[in-house]
């Protein structure tokens, strides 16, 4: 059974355009059908597993009008398509703007083309405010919402906010750029958040989830594993997966269909003794027609032997002509082929035929199996279907592929003549070689790459996104007891109120005070030292800090704050209320491992500016949050895993933290801090502590089920409970120390 089949839920699809276009016609409305790579891809699968599909008609005018209803509940009965309407004046700074001046440029590697106008972001977040509604509307509990393209990048957090427990994928068919050029978009957080309430996320390439991955750290500080990113509490799954084609859509039609095959019998005796190159693409910047056409004359030019016995047949349908840059791109096309073929026709020969409109499937199939040589020369393209549609073709032929590399296909083409377009001299001569190539030698290449082309076809590319997508959500689903709540804060006060006896132990940094860069930054505010000897006044009420500080920290900032304990180095130390002594938790413990440690740690140092080290009594620390990002995290790894090897006869041990890395004893841990104080402090009905990174899950772990366990944060961990910040569990302790307060008043 292929993963579509099952049962449990339906597949919603949710693009841009449906696969039709609604016309306006006079005073009628006709139904079109549209180009391009997506509406091309998602047909057959919808086809086969069912589901429904909303887009946008593609129309804006007149939403009330009867006929225009009547159209849109036609498809609906009988396609289950179902439109969303957006009226033209969001509808041209969605589309129009933000989409196709904004994104459509940047994603392209085309900065300079990049048009951003905040009329035009309002414009998309209202587009996809309003494909959101419509998804509401139809959404049942269990279905599997699968969202396309750049066009709706904030539809997942959109739909998340609304359905939490929502089953969410999205699919990017464009190229993610590298994060240098990402950066530059304006509204950049807010897609990186749009996209991030998916459950799956998956690319055409390895590559482009690279940049993915490098944005979301740069811009939102998200660290990620090469499959997976964690974001407030929930998992996001990673993944590239080249989309394939239906090949048997356009077999079936070289093989069955009549007036394919008397089409292709007829372009085979008019293009008898002549070599047909062929371009088929949408009229777009990023496909490099002009480059193309350039290269075909320098290639007549500088092998006359050519003229004569090649022709280039173009097919270029027209897509987004409003917008300026597009007619231009149309009239430079249209001077260009003028001129090549004045300058080089003959009575009985033109060098380009030049199809400016889409063309029908028979056509297209015909002329993918006729032609000679596939030029696919895209300047920048997500996938491009092209390739694999020409591919598709040549079940028993001999065509050669001549393929740009910064097509998404080129990473899986490998038997193709790769190109730089930008090169137009090395292009036209690998032009040249492609066409002299030896008859079995482009069999042997067409062999390959056809059988490929085949096995990663468009029904095995939405099997495994649909499967790899309800794995993802249904993880999701499964863990979500283990999430941590938002914290009850009446209750939690409430139950502190009603305690004989309380422990509250508190993490320092990132609990009780933001990060700074530097960790000396990050000082204590004096209402902090208050609160909490307010707190430890009241006998009934332990109060530790446990940190990963030094002691000589802890001593300056909270040394006179009276009652309060201290457990610093994460416990390696710690200070009693009664007998204000610092007790080592292992008084024989040396730090002769240091020297040798530390000269590891320096030369990490020297090679990342901005980090620094930090020695303590019992540890060394590599802080690195000044440091660039992607080369601090990378680095980290690598000193982690140098480290690992040094040490594994010791009882150090290196770890991770929130961009450090510690070296410390193993047994200096926070989970050990909670003995210590057992053996000295009476037990308490109230036990409440709070942490945020990975050394406080060690507390989590020994507290018995029923204590108040709280992370700071949105990270993966055992709390029960999670605040935001710490000016949040600040507000807490302050409401459990009004009442101490009062209390000791009354
Ligand atoms: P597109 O930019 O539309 O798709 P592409 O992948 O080449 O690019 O798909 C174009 C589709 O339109 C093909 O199926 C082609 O046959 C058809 N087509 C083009 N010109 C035509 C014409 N004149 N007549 C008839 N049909 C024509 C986006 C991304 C791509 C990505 C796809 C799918 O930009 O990089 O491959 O989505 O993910």
């Amino acid at each position: 059974m292929s993963a579509n089949e099952n049962t449990d839920g339906r597949l919603v699809v949710v693009s841009n355009r449906l696969p039709f276009t609604l016309k306006r016609a006079g005073d009628a409305w006709r139904t079109d059908r549209s180009t391009g790579g997506l509406a091309t891809a998602m047909g057959p699968i919808l086809k086969r597993t069912g589901g429904i599909w909303i887009g946008w008609s593609g129309d804006s005018s007149d939403p009330q009008d009867e006929r225009r209803q009547k159209t849109l509940r036609r498809w609906a009965e009988r396609e289950r398509y179902f439109a969303v309407d957006i009226p033209a004046e969001v509808a041209e700074g969605f589309y129009e703007g933000y989409s196709n001046q904004t994104l459509w440029p940047l994603f392209h590697q085309f900065p300079s083309l990049l048009n951003f106008k905040p009329e035009h972001w309002q414009a998309y977040i209202e587009a996809n405010q309003r494909f959101r509604d419509v998804v509401l509307e139809h959404l049942r509990p269990g279905d599997i919402v699968w969202v396309h393209d750049y066009q709706l990048m904030l539809l997942p957090q959109l739909l998340r906010e609304a359905v939490p427990d929502a089953r969410i994928g999205f699919f990017l068919h464009i190229p993610f750029p590298s994060s240098p050029i990402f950066r530059l978009l304006p509204r950049r957080e807010e897609l990186l958040q749009g996209l991030l309430g998916a459950d799956y996320l998956a690319f055409h390439t390895f590559s482009y989830l690279q940049h993915f991955r490098a944005s979301a750290l740069r811009i939102l500080g998200l660290d990620s594993r090469m499959d997976r990113l964690e974001v407030g509490g929930r998992s996001v799954r990673l993944d590239a997966l080249p989309i394939g084609i239906a090949p048997g859509e356009f077999t079936e039609l070289l093989e069955h269909d009549a007036e394919t095959i008397a089409r292709r019998d007829e372009l085979r005796r008019r293009f008898e003794g002549r070599r047909v190159l062929l371009g088929v693409d949408r009229l777009d910047y990023t496909k490099g027609i002009p480059e193309r056409f350039r290269t075909f004359r320098r290639l007549l030019k500088q092998t006359p032997e050519l003229r004569g016995k090649v022709v280039l047949i173009q097919v270029a349908v027209p897509s987004r002509e409003v917008i300026p840059m597009y007619k231009e791109l149309r009239q430079e096309v249209d001077e260009l082929v003028g001129r090549i073929n004045g300058e080089f026709s003959t009575p009985d020969w033109t060098p380009i035929t030049y199809i400016r409109r889409g063309i029908p499937p028979t056509e297209l199939a015909a002329l993918y199996s006729v032609a000679d040589l596939a030029w696919v020369t895209p300047l920048r393209d997500g996938l491009n279907l092209v390739v694999k549609e020409y591919v598709a073709c040549q079940q028993e032929g001999a065509g050669v592929l001549v393929l740009s590399e910064f097509a998404g296909a080129a990473s899986e083409m490998g038997e193709a003549f790769l190109v730089n377009p930008y090169d137009e001299e090395r292009t036209a001569e690998t032009i040249e070689r492609a066409l002299a190539l030896p008859l079995d030698a482009r069999r042997e290449r067409m062999r390959a790459l056809h059988k490929r082309v085949v096995r990663n076809n468009v029904f095995a590319w939405g099997d495994r996104f649909i499967s790899n997508l309800r794995e993802a959500s249904s993880a999701r689903v499964d863990n979500f007891s283990e999430q941590p709540q938002a914290l009850p804060v009446e209750e939690a006060v409430a139950a502190f109120r009603q305690a004989g006896r309380r422990r509250l132990l508190l993490d320092y940094d990132g609990t009780l005070v933001p990060y700074a860069n530097r960790p000396q930054d990050a000082v204590p505010p004096a209402e902090l030292a208050e609160l909490l000897s307010t707190l430890a006044a009241d006998p009934a009420t332990a109060v530790a800090v446990v940190s990963g500080r030094s002691r000589g920290d802890l001593e300056s900032w909270f040394g006179d704050v009276r009652g309060l304990w201290l457990a610093a180095e994460h416990g390696a130390i710690m200070r009693s209320p009664e007998t204000m002594r610092w007790e080592p938790y292992r008084p024989t413990y040396t730090s002769e491992w240091k020297e040798s440690v530390l000269t590891v740690l320096e030369h990490f140092m020297d090679r990342t500016p901005g980090s620094l080290i930090e020695e303590k009594e019992f540890s060394l620390v590599w802080h690195y949050r000044m440091a660039d990002p992607e080369f601090g995290e990378w680095l980290a790894n690598e000193l982690v895993s140098n480290l690992e090897q040094m040490l594994a006869d010791t009882e150090l041990r290196a770890y991770r933290g929130q961009k450090t890395v510690e070296v410390k004893p193993g047994w200096a841990n926070k989970g050990e801090v909670l003995a210590r104080l057992s053996e000295s402090a009476p037990r308490a009905e109230f036990c409440l502590a709070a942490g945020d990174d990975r050394t406080d899950e060690d507390l989590f772990a020994r507290l018995p089920e029923d204590a108040w366990t709280i992370h700071v944060g949105d990270r993966r961990t055992r709390a029960k409970y999670c605040v935001a910040n710490s000016h949040e569990l600040r507000r807490l302790l302050a409401r459990f120390a009004a009442r101490t307060e009062s209390h000791a008043a009354g």
